[in-house]
């Protein structure tokens, strides 16, 4: 098969579409009109939608939160308006559904790769205390960015996002090239060298510029470690 056959299998045909449901959609359209993203977006890979789920909401307030039953602090996003958010952007739920959670599974490359695979993924973000556990019924998966606690989950939205959508196919060009890629073969990047030659005492390894090949490629693959997957 000639290169060019590969490569026109394996562009994407249908439009990824990602629905992310939070009570700050600004926050998520703002951030996602910079870079990569936005590039992916204007060139029709992906469409990202961020809604606010107060349109949702119980009554004229637009209520989407309530204090928890048996007390303690803070609010707690309701099931019945979970639910209805989640059924209006995917009403045959159809496509694949996280709620962005602390104590959710642990997002990594692994399942970038999985989720750019995907043609629609809706996540839904929580604000203050956290979620009635009974909004689980409707979600496909609870993911977590890693162990520490954020304010709501705008910002592991973002990071999920830019991660997965970096990753449908067209929307790197051959400048960026996956294939060298740290966390694509579980190893680390090597380290790499621009100019200038020397900074500070600092030089550049001799073997970049030898302009042997074989060896780059054996320095590099030396330098590169086994990755940490926490
Ligand atoms: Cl998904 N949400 C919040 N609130 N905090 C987090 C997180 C998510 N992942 C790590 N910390």
């Amino acid at each position: 098969m000639s290169s060019y056959q590969e490569e026109v299998i394996s562009v994407k045909l249908v439009k990824m579409r990602i629905d992310i449901l939070t009570l700050f959609p600004e926050m998520i359209e703002n951030a996602l009109s910079f870079s990569i993203p936005s590039r992916a977006q204007k060139a029709d890979k992906v469409e990202i939608k961020a809604h606010n789920l107060r349109q949702w909401g119980i009554d004229s307030h637009g209520n989407v939160d309530d204090s928890p039953y048996g007390g303690g602090p803070g609010m707690i996003l309701r099931v019945d308006v979970a639910n209805k958010a989640l059924e209006a952007v995917d009403p045959d739920h159809k496509a694949f559904r996280i709620m962005l959670s602390p104590d959710g599974d642990q997002f990594n490359q692994s399942q970038a790769k999985e989720l750019s695979e995907k043609e629609h993924i809706v996540i839904l973000c929580g604000r203050y205390e956290g979620f009635d556990a009974r909004i689980d019924k409707y979600i496909d998966q609870k993911v977590s960015i890693g162990n520490y606690v954020l304010s709501g989950g705008e910002l592991a939205a973002l990071v999920i996002t830019d991660a997965v959508v970096r990753l449908i196919p067209g929307v790197l060009g051959n400048e960026e090239s996956l294939t060298h890629e740290t966390f694509e073969n579980d190893v680390t990047d090597f380290p790499q060298y621009t100019r200038p030659d020397t900074f500070d005492d600092q030089t550049v390894p001799e073997v970049l510029k030898s302009g042997h090949h074989a060896e780059i490629q054996k320095w590099r693959q030396s330098q590169q470690k086994p990755l940490n997957q926490g």
